[in-house]
């Protein structure tokens, strides 16, 4: 890796030739397939920018210049170049580098993403910031045509359009959001890159009219008179002009020398610009150009077939959710499935591929899919949306103010919630329950096992009003336990003990279970009751902790406004207090990426810490963990 060794900085690449640059380009991609084949990451995006990114480092001077990167999962081109190559070994791992930009590991890290479709706020807030300032530094934002189908993104063009200010936009068009991208907006993109008629830049347009035979001169003057009218016809872009930017394109981004001379030509431009870019997600390896979705987000596989090197994890919650849907579709018309961008994500491949004409991918779109969902549901559908947790953040009005207020049967299948591991902070799916849990009319449940996410699935759908289930990444637990059917606000006991009672929620109820099982060896009998809802609260099961001296809550949730909290309002309103309370939960502060075993230790919540903890809390023998660790491994 000769050339790549040597580039410690974005001052070291600004002295290579560009037939230099070429050649890095190309060691860029080895190091890209060699990293990732091993820890596993975000492939098909990051080759697919390689030239831009070489080409904006070259360019312009960052960190003086602010460059934001959408999403930020195709940000790992930027941080080879930014001096953070040898931290890839440990890429998405505990304290290691982040897949996405961050600005505590860099001050190259502009600004923090992970969700979709901020870039061209911020970077319009950046520009903004810089002009009442004073100052002369120049800011681009990145964005891919998936996340140019989110709202936000025309809410900054709408709003930087009218705005004088020096702004320039790349809009990084390879036709995929994970999977094809979708909507109006990329059938319009897709036109503006195959239509021959047109051509490079906008202000070559009047010499290219002028050479047509013939009207050339005539068409050249009528275009001049009626400016606005055919120039939807003959320029690309007019939609972007017509919004206030310049627009440039459509330009081949992997023409590293072409890419060049456009950003240095737009660098020099002034006012609101949009640079229009085709790539190739995947471009220089083989299996991600054939298979750009599944090459999207990796887990370590074989450079020379492509094969993951570990067998895909089975039964997982959206596997069993997924099959479910596609079973229930058949026999009920009046179901339909809602996805923003993630449709393979969430399950809903099977559904989509039995009912093409009932499953909807909206785009990178939270908020409109679930108004959307409250239209149909108005209308005499049956709409479930399949969403991440941390995504459906961005849906909260939504959710409150065109499905609660109105009381409508929407279900919300809320994928991914609690702590997703390698993706860190922005992705963990800890706060549904404190943003979902205060608005009236919402139900909420949590399966604990496979068989409980079908029944609690079905539940969902034969209840009024709206649902929202929640369940977490990776396999479902197959307990055989949970054979009583769901019954609106009622638990499951799953286990009688005394003096001490562990209610838990979804998957936190076979860690209650094991650490249950240790604290029977120290001669302990815990309770443990599987919550199955977070609301309505089973009040019986509230009034029967009377009998119980400690009371714990276990949950992947933030503390703050969570099930814990929510048992203890309980208690607290049926006059019963334990002698010991205590919710186990993540803490108040950002919980960052790791394993997801790793991170339930470190945040006390795998069963051996919390077994530990109730000895301590209770008193019971505070200090003699290795006994406690003794029992764990005798099973
Ligand atoms: C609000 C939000 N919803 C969903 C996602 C999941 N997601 C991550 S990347 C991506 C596709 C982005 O497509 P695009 O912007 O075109 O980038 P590309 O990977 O094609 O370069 C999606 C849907 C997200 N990050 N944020």
């Amino acid at each position: 890796m000769g050339l790549l060794d040597a580039v410690r900085s974005p001052e070291d690449l600004k002295k290579m030739r560009p037939a230099d640059m070429e050649k890095l380009c190309g060691e860029i991609r080895e190091f890209l397939i060699d990293t990732i084949s091993r820890t596993g990451g975000h492939l098909a995006s990051n080759l697919g920018v390689v030239e831009l990114t070489v080409a904006l480092h070259a360019i312009f001077n960052a960190p003086e210049d602010k460059i934001i990167w959408d999403v930020g999962h195709q940000s790992y081109v930027h941080k080879i170049l930014t001096g953070r190559k040898d931290l890839f070994g440990n890429l998405r791992v505990s304290n290691g580098l982040s897949g996405f930009p961050k600005g505590s590991e860099s001050d190259y890290d502009a600004f923090n993403t992970g969700h979709a479709s901020t870039s061209i706020s911020a970077a319009y807030g950046y520009s903004v910031a810089r002009d009442l300032r004073k100052q002369k530094h120049k800011v681009v934002a990145v964005i891919g045509d998936g996340s140019m189908t989110g709202g936000l993104a025309y809410e900054a063009i709408n709003n930087a359009g009218r705005a004088k200010t020096d702004l320039l936009v790349i809009l990084n068009d390879n036709q995929m959001s994970i999977s094809e991208n979708v909507g109006a907006i990329s059938r319009y993109l897709n036109e503006i890159r195959t239509e021959p008629a047109y051509i490079y830049a906008k202000e070559d347009v009047s010499n290219f009219i002028s050479r047509i035979p013939l009207i050339g001169v005539g068409l050249k003057n009528f275009i001049e008179w009626t400016k606005g009218g055919l120039k939807h016809m003959l320029v690309p872009g007019s939609m972007f002009e017509e919004l206030g930017f310049n627009y440039i394109g459509p330009i081949d981004g992997h023409n590293l020398r072409q890419m060049l001379g456009v950003l240095r030509k737009a660098k020099q431009m002034s006012g609101p610009v949009l640079l229009h870019i085709y790539t190739r997600k995947g471009r220089g390896y083989e299996q991600a150009e054939e298979a750009p979705k599944h090459f999207h987000g990796v887990d370590s596989f074989h450079v020379d077939t492509g094969e993951p090197v570990m067998t895909k994890l089975r039964d997982t919650y959206s596997d069993v959710f997924g099959k479910a849907m596609a079973r229930l579709a058949g026999s009920d018309q009046s179901l339909v499935a809602v996805s923003a961008a993630m449709t393979d994500g969430v399950g809903l491949g099977e559904m989509a591929a039995s009912h093409p004409d009932r499953v909807f991918d909206v785009g990178i779109a939270e908020g409109h899919a679930v108004t959307f969902s409250a239209g149909m549901a108005k209308g005499g559908m049956k709409p479930v949306v399949a969403v991440y947790s941390s995504f459906l953040q961005r849906a909260y009005d939504q959710i409150l103010h065109d499905v609660c207020l109105q009381n409508l049967h929407v279900i919300f299948a809320i994928d991914r919630a609690g702590v997703v591991g390698a993706d860190g902070e922005t992705h963990q799916g800890l706060y549904d329950i404190a943003f979902l849990s205060h608005i009236p009319n919402m139900t909420i449940l949590a399966p604990s096992s496979k068989r409980e996410m079908s029944s609690m699935l079905e539940f969902a759908l034969a209840h009024d009003g709206p649902v929202a289930l929640r369940y977490p990444k990776g396999s479902a637990s197959v307990s055989q336990r949970n054979d009583r059917p769901i019954r609106l606000g009622v638990s499951e006991l799953v286990s009688r003990g005394n003096g001490i009672a562990f209610v838990a929620l979804g998957p936190m109820v076979d860690v209650a279970i094991e650490a249950t099982q240790m604290l029977r060896k120290r001669g302990l009998d815990p309770a443990v009751i599987n919550a199955r809802f977070v609301k309505p609260l089973d009040s019986e099961m509230i009034s029967g902790l009377e009998g119980f001296q400690s009371v714990f809550t276990l949950e992947d949730h933030c503390a703050i406004g969570g099930f814990g909290s929510l048992v203890l309002c309980a208690l607290d309103a049926a006059g019963i207090k334990p002698k010991y309370f205590h919710a186990f939960a993540f803490p108040d502060k950002f919980v960052p990426q790791g394993s997801r075993d790793g991170i339930f230790k470190e945040n006390g919540l795998d069963a051996q810490s919390i077994a530990k903890k109730v000895l301590e809390i209770t008193g019971i023998a505070p200090n003699k963990t290795k006994e406690l660790e003794a029992a764990q491994e005798g099973g």
